[in-house]
């Protein structure tokens, strides 16, 4: 018999790859998807099926993560053997202005998963992956950072999912429940949201590279992240559930890196050569002001007919983008989960950016090709 899933949050960049994973293992995928004004699966668009002709094995149920009626009547129909709780609003800096809903949709949305659980006396069937975070490490206790790590969240988000991690811990040993918190570092793709800062950068370079943007505004340039491919992690959430006993698990790779470095590489891959200049620190410690020099683009154009000037600045520090707490430094050490789960990421840093950056220039040489022929594209990049 094949298993079924639910996975809520299925629109987002990890519901997207991990519906597709557990469709090649051959499961029934359940996803919870929002209503919205405009069209939101996207992500997802390749794996809908008419539910006319539909086989059954990938279907979407509207719901939200605040609305435990509705989530308790889907597990309900569902049934599920696993469920992936990936739903989140996920930013860090939009916390800060949505920190009630935040601390509802991410904490206590994950407490109403857990008790509809045990409400419809599924507690021996379902188990339970809880998209935990690296960013309850927050302010650094300790480097790097594993399972036995000390948190201190340092956003409304992480301390949303700081809840969400002890309801999960506290069902498993109250209830005997299969539930799991996979305490995942960031991990991007070419699906990554476009506001996080990864994405920013490999589209602002693209754009840039094409003549569709003229410059990049950023924030703490300074911050250290240990950042895997999506698509390696989603396979780790799939084997924490495996396992024999129910526990939680880091995933990292253990390498950390600046975003400032991140600029450069990505930056090079469109051709763009770069070099920083003028930083400062000022007394609080972040960087005040940064130039970013384009020195040469191998794009097979002159800079010139990118509209680009050698040696003109491309990116700046804009303090928008600071947050009220940063997190400065996260590694992660994912010793437990090589041990255990057999752990082997097939994705680098580099072939990371690799893959990002081939698909957004692909994706920008769309853009420019409608912007060519008279149509408006978008300009939206926050
Ligand atoms: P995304 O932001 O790409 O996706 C979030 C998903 O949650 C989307 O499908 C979104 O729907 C949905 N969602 C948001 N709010 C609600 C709500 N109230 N009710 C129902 N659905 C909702 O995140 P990722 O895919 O990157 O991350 C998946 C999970 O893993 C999140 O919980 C995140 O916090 C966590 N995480 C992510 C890491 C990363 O580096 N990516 C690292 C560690 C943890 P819509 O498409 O409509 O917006
Ligand atoms: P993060 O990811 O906060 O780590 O959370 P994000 O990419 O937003 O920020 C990473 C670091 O880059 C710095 N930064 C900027 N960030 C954004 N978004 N935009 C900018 O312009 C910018 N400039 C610099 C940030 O200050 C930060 O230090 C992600 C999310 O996926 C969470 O849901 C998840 O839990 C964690 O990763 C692990």
């Amino acid at each position: 018999m094949s298993k079924t899933a639910l996975i809520t949050g299925i629109t987002g960049q990890d519901g997207a790859y991990l519906a597709e994973f557990l469709l090649k293992k051959g499961y029934t995928v359940h996803g919870i998807k929002r209503r919205s004004s405009s069209l939101n699966t996207d992500r997802i668009d390749h794996l809908y099926q008419d539910p006319h002709t539909s086989d059954g094995k990938f279907v979407l149920h509207y719901g939200d993560m605040t609305d435990s009626m509705n989530l308790t009547r889907i597990i309900g129909q569902v049934q599920p053997d696993e469920i992936y709780n990936l739903a989140a609003m996920s930013h860090v800096h939009v916390s800060f202005d949505m920190p009630e809903y935040t601390a509802n949709a991410d904490g206590i949305g994950t407490l109403r998963i857990l008790e509809a659980v045990r409400f419809l006396n599924l507690t021996k069937k379902t188990r339970i992956y809880q998209a935990s975070t690296s960013e309850l490490y927050g302010l650094v206790q300790e480097v790097p950072q594993k399972e036995t790590t000390p948190f201190y969240p340092r956003s409304p988000y992480a301390v949303a999912k700081l809840y969400a991690y002890w309801i999960t811990v506290n069902y498993r040993e109250a209830y005997g429940m299969f539930a799991c918190n996979g305490i995942l570092f960031n991990h991007e793709s070419p699906l990554r949201g476009e506001t996080f800062v990864t994405r920013k950068i490999t589209r602002a370079a693209s754009r840039i590279a094409l003549g569709l943007q003229k410059d990049l505004h950023l924030g703490n340039l300074s911050a250290k992240r240990d950042w895997g491919h999506a698509q390696d992690y989603v396979e780790m959430m799939w084997l924490i559930l495996q396992a024999d006993q129910p526990e939680d698990f880091a995933i990292a790779t253990g390498v950390t890196t600046e975003v400032r470095e991140f600029v450069r590489m990505a930056f090079a891959r469109a051709g763009i050569k770069i070099d920083f200049h003028g930083e400062g620190v000022d007394e609080k410690g972040v960087i005040a002001g940064f130039d970013l020099a384009v020195y040469e683009t191998v794009t097979g154009a002159t800079p010139d007919q990118h509209g680009l000037t050698v040696g003109r600045e491309v990116v700046s520090v804009d303090p928008r983008y600071f947050r009220p707490t940063e997190v400065e430094l996260l590694i992660g050490d994912p010793t437990k989960a090589k041990e255990k789960l057999g752990w082997v990421p097939k994705h680098d840093l580099n072939s990371l950016v690799n893959d990002m950056m081939e698909s957004d220039l692909k994706l920008m040489l769309k853009e420019k090709h409608l912007k060519d022929h008279g149509h408006r594209i978008m300009s939206y990049h926050e």
